[in-house]
């Protein structure tokens, strides 16, 4: 399996950008799932995003990577298979892998090719004994079968950066048991959880003062312009991000600052001024509100680590 290409697309309305938008414009209040602000051009502002003062996530699951690696490693297994969810550029991934035996394999798993094939390429180079088995997939509908591996090596799925925050806890559940599904018994997950915190320090972190969040958030107009042919004017739309303590999360949304119409195909959609397109939820659990939750879908907490100012968990899990 050595240095095997991605497996092409089974699916290709797998990412229908064209029909969630369309129905999520229809809905009310309007909405699009935050995954559509990953094109290249979004990627690259969420990178940018993770190097401002303000979004401590990035920096602090690194930090904690880094100083309890090898103790991570030694409960995962050092000859597992880890499969790594939305791998992306998988920066952080080396701080895993250096502890892993020459039999472990490592499973990128990202919807988008040239990230899969980039970030395979550099970690093969850093690791050339391990055996990489990149797979092109949505991770939302990953088929057990899809992993080739040894009966007897344990399945570890890898999903730092608090991805699972997008999920609401109901969708969090699913998400976990169908992890669970994956890797089947005597399986494990190592999962990048965000802490609950202070809401300014929440509030600022998705308002950064380089304006990196908000050109992010705008992005998706621009992508529904580029891709959809959508007509709209994007400099009437404004971002806005904030701390629903209720619902424990993050919203981030886009605001109409007018009355307006986005027009997209034969379909209009009016906005009142103020009228908001809610396009992200990130939520924050403590580490106890992500024990309950990973023990409805099956999952036992066997380790949790975090920084020094508890800002970030990262959780072991087994079945
Ligand atoms: C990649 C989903 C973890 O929720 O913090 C960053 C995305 N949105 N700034 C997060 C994001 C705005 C990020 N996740």
């Amino acid at each position: 399996m050595r240095n095997a290409s991605p497996t092409p697309a089974r699916n290709p309305e797998e990412d229908d950008f064209l029909s969630s938008v369309r129905e999520g414009l229809r809905q009310r209040p309007k909405s699009i799932a935050p995954k559509y602000f990953y094109d290249a051009h979004g990627s690259h502002l969420f990178d940018l995003i993770c190097t401002t003062p303000e979004y401590y996530p990035t920096r602090t699951e690194t930090g904690i990577l880094d100083r309890h690696g090898a103790e991570m490693a030694a409960m995962l297994g050092a000859s597992c298979v880890l499969i790594e969810l939305g791998s992306g550029s998988a920066i952080k991934t080396p701080l895993i892998l250096r502890h892993l035996s020459d039999n472990a394999v490592y499973v990128p798993v990202d919807i988008c090719e040239p990230h899969l094939r980039q970030s395979t390429q550099r970690l093969q180079a850093m690791f050339p004994a391990l055996s990489m088995q990149p797979l092109r997939a949505d991770y939302h509908r990953l088929p057990a079968y899809a992993i080739k591996h040894h009966a007897r090596q344990r399945q570890v799925v890898y999903f730092p950066g608090s991805t699972i925050g997008n999920c609401t806890p109901q969708e969090a559940v699913q998400l976990l048991k169908s992890i669970a599904d994956l890797v089947g018994p005597g399986g494990g997950l190592l999962i990048g959880v965000d802490a609950k915190k202070p809401i300014e320090m929440l509030n600022a972190a998705y308002n950064d003062a380089a304006g990196h969040t908000a050109a992010f958030n705008l992005n998706l107009l621009t992508r529904m312009q580029n891709e959809l042919g959508a007509q709209l004017d994007a400099t009437q739309f404004a971002h806005h991000a904030y701390y629903n303590e209720t619902h424990g999360r993050i919203e981030m949304h886009l605001v109409s600052r007018c009355r307006q119409t986005i027009r997209l195909g034969t379909e209009s959609f009016p906005f009142a001024e103020g009228e908001t397109i809610h396009t992200e939820n990130s939520y924050k659990y403590t580490a106890h509100e992500f024990r309950q939750l990973a023990r409805m879908a099956g999952w036992h907490l066997k380790s949790t680590w975090h920084d020094e100012d508890g800002l970030f968990n990262v959780h072991y899990l087994s079945l």
